[in-house]
């Protein structure tokens, strides 16, 4: 047992220390700034996923307040330089997008597992978090912090995006804030402000170009839906033209436009035949149909839309002749396990892809590149 736990641990093998995985804007931009890396990400990282390899065992030998402290000036440190409000990529190998995690670790870890395992085969390989990292289960900070992690040791291959609880007053409703409270007293405040900072840097959309020879896909990842302006809702809006009004690195969606807001909240909704609907507290959320995301989608010419934001028994439901995706993957949600979490795998000329996250359904799709050397 003891044996397998090392080989397990050894498992990992990033090679942190080069930096070699860095696109080349990111290390130049590092670079121009004189910034290096603190191994402090790395230890983080290692120490989570030893928690995960003992069972998922959160409460025996947790990581320090200071520890936590230190991780996420660090990633303030570093996550400003590389911030943008649209990513756009260019992609050349499979393309896994995630939906909801909402601290669902066990989820997240065998995700990262299959995907570190993954680029070692094919290094062009690509995985999207489409955010709601935190809230409604109980190991959320532990979560984020795996992903943010992995996501930093592997630059340039893992996106996250940012979703409706990465939001401070949804944090004060919804179980984020008081884990904190509870595992570090009155100093959960002061790791809280450090958290909320680096939310406010994530991107709000991303654009993947996947491409096959000279043919390309668009694929736009939100966290809720398409902008829209609810007064001109017929008139597609254009992201190249949008995004410098977009008032999305605010710490919450109170205090950001309406188009930030429907992007992190909206949802699509199959019985609107024409237009969008909008709820009596109108404050920039709302339900979208298909004319109004055909529209957008050939004014921005995208192929595809990922989402998360609602939840499904399955994991995921089809919308609009399957030009939209909505995903969920976490299976326990408010304590309770409720759901069957999936992601999925979009490649050139390939059908769109439906996975299990579990060791059975992450080893089957694995199996897939066994031929790979
Ligand atoms: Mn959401």
């Amino acid at each position: 047992m003891e044996e397998f736990t090392l080989i397990k641990k050894n498992f990992f093998a990033l090679e942190t220390n080069k930096y070699h995985q860095l696109s080349e804007q990111q290390f130049s931009s590092l670079k121009k700034k004189n910034i290096t890396i603190n191994p402090i990400i790395r230890e983080v990282f290692d120490h989570l996923v030893q928690c995960c390899l003992d069972g998922f065992n959160f409460t025996q030998n947790p990581l320090s307040f200071e520890k936590y402290l230190r991780f996420y000036q660090e990633v303030n440190r570093l996550i400003p330089t590389l911030a943008k409000k649209i990513v756009t990529d260019d992609i050349y190998g499979p393309t896994y997008f995630v939906g909801d995690t909402h601290g669902a670790i066990h989820e997240s870890y065998l995700i990262i597992e299959f995907f570190y395992k993954l680029i070692q085969k094919i290094p062009e390989s690509k995985l999207i978090f489409v955010g709601d990292y935190v809230d409604r289960n109980p190991y959320d900070l532990e979560n984020l912090t795996l992903i943010v992690a992995f996501s930093l040791l592997c630059p340039g291959k893992v996106v996250l995006i940012r979703g409706n609880h990465e939001d401070r007053k949804i944090n004060e409703h919804y179980g984020f804030i008081d884990n904190l409270l509870r595992a570090f007293w009155e100093k959960g405040e002061e790791l809280y402000e450090e958290i909320i900072q680096f939310f406010t840097h994530l991107p709000i959309a991303h654009i993947s170009q996947i491409h096959s020879g000279s043919q390309i896909a668009r694929v736009l990842t939100v966290h809720g839906g398409i902008p829209i302006d609810p007064y001109h809702f017929m008139e597609p809006l254009i992201l190249s033209e949008i995004e410098s009004k977009l008032e999305c690195d605010k710490p919450e969606s109170s205090l950001m436009d309406p188009l930030s807001v429907s992007m992190l909240w909206s949802d699509p909704d199959e019985m609107i035949q024409k237009g969008i609907l909008t709820g009596d507290h109108f404050n920039g959320r709302l339900q979208f149909g298909i004319d109004v995301f055909n529209a957008f989608m050939s004014a921005n010419n995208l192929d595809l839309l990922v989402r998360g934001h609602q939840k499904w028994p399955d994991g995921w439901k089809a919308f609009f002749n399957s030009r939209l995706y909505s995903l969920f993957s976490t299976a326990s949600y408010d304590g309770r396990i409720q759901f069957s979490p999936k992601i999925l795998k979009l490649e050139y000329g390939k059908p769109p892809k439906i996975i299990s996250i579990s060791e059975d359904g992450l080893n089957l799709e694995f199996s897939e590149f066994q031929s790979y050397n």
